[in-house]
């Protein structure tokens, strides 16, 4: 379903008042915030396709209804919550479950939505129907070369797809690794996955990159070949200019330094990108901003102060793939998509209000109750009407999960699609 202008209009209108007043109370605060509603307005979060369905666990799985079976329904889902929010002007899709059958017809579905495609992901952990080799002891570290070719050929179609929808990027994910210790010998898994790598890496084209991600445990609970952002970057440096480390925030073992590796990977001119997501315990694909909002502040303060401040480019620019990747189990998956990217813009406004010359003065100086301070003032600033703002300015709803339930978008779907759809394909 499309959303009328009209719609959005009403609704703004309702609730413009008491908008502008909290506005401009902080417009009164801060100076310059013109400024920051202008970089969210250019700030972008790509949509993953398999984030619009519910989500499961090796337990069960809980449909909502409603949910896109198509490809085409997917991309009119994204196209749904970039009407709403106005940040969402990207889809990333996940070849073998959304190959498009018409090429031209899906990208000017896109394109009637405002939207782009954004890194394609390839699929090397589940074995597929007809597929000639199992990947169960794993896929580019096999120690079969026929299992290797045979990933690195899907990794090349998976590139040939997003030539002809327009992207410009891939992300890899191995699920490789090992349950037990003595299963595999870790130099010939890395070899091996080295010399696969290379082997995709080759056949990209001159204006694509390769998003190497990696994930300290799961599937395989003893090793993983790609297993954290030092494994990661060992790749992409061995690989090229081309290659960089995708940071996926739920891909780290229990309190690691994220801000910390997001801050080194970006002065080596090697950070690719992000998988926005929260976590208490793991890989738990929580709703962004739900358990550590301090982290994803810290973790923009990082991209703000290494993008922004060290090379004068701006976080927009299209150098970085910036990803929600979720999974919602109990939640409306479109309301969660919403509620991730406003804890992204969030944490991006509230890093863009940091004093920076004032941090760097307290750093000099070592005044670390300072620094603290100078910190904290900026993330305890609710900064929720400069958000709403920047979706005003662009069009889009003041409140989008208010009219979205108020449009009752869900049962309209449920309505049109049914209630036993499946979207992904776990
Ligand atoms: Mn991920």
């Amino acid at each position: 379903m499309r959303l009328d202008k009209k719609h959005i209009q009403h609704h703004n209108d309702e609730i413009l008042n008491a908008h502008q007043r909290r506005f401009d109370f902080l417009s009164g605060e801060h100076g310059g915030l013109g400024k920051v509603v202008q970089k969210l307005i250019d700030f972008q979060v790509a949509i993953p396709s398999w984030a619009l369905g519910t989500g499961g666990t090796r337990f069960g799985r809980f449909s909502g209804g409603g949910e896109p079976g198509t490809l085409e329904e997917k991309i009119d889902d994204v196209g749904l919550l970039h009407s709403l929010n106005a940040s969402s002007a990207a889809i990333s899709l996940h070849i073998p479950w959304d190959i498009p059958t018409n090429a031209t017809a899906i990208k000017q579905l896109a394109a009637s939505h405002g939207l782009v495609f954004d890194a394609m992901n390839s699929n090397t952990f589940q074995d597929q129907p007809g597929q000639k080799h199992s990947y169960k002891f794993g896929s580019m570290q096999h120690v079969d070369r026929d299992v290797r070719a045979q990933a690195v050929q899907h990794n090349i179609d998976v590139i040939n797809y997003g030539i002809e929808l327009g992207s410009k990027s891939l992300t890899v994910w191995l699920s490789d690794g090992s349950c037990f210790p003595g299963q595999l010998n870790f130099r010939k898994a890395f070899q091996n996955t080295l010399d696969c790598l290379k082997q995709v890496y080759n056949s990209l084209p001159g204006d694509w990159r390769m998003f190497v991600e990696y994930k300290a445990f799961e599937p395989n609970f003893y090793s993983m070949t790609v297993g954290d952002w030092g494994q990661s970057l060992l790749y992409s440096s061995k690989l090229g200019p081309k290659a960089y480390t995708l940071v996926d925030l739920g891909h780290h073992l229990p309190n690691a330094n994220i801000e910390q590796i997001v801050s080194l990977l970006l002065m080596e001119d090697k950070l690719g990108g992000f998988h926005f997501n929260d976590s208490k315990y793991g890989d738990d694909d929580l709703t962004v901003g739900s358990i550590r909002p301090y982290q994803l502040f810290l973790i923009f303060n990082e991209l703000i102060d290494g993008i922004e401040g060290q090379r004068k480019t701006t976080l927009d620019k299209g150098a970085f793939g910036w990803m929600i990747d979720a999974s919602h189990n109990v939640k409306d998956p479109l309301e969660d998509l919403l509620q991730s990217v406003e804890a992204i813009m969030i944490a991006y406004a509230q890093a863009l209000l940091i004093d920076r010359p004032a941090l760097e003065i307290a750093q000099n100086n070592n005044d670390t109750a300072s620094a603290q301070e100078i910190l904290q003032t900026a993330f305890r600033t609710d900064v929720r009407p400069i958000v709403a703002e920047a979706r005003l300015r662009a069009d889009a709803a003041i409140d989008p999960i208010a009219l979205f339930r108020s449009l009752n978008v869900r049962s309209k779907l449920v309505k049109e699609r049914g209630a036993k759809t499946v979207a992904t394909g776990l």
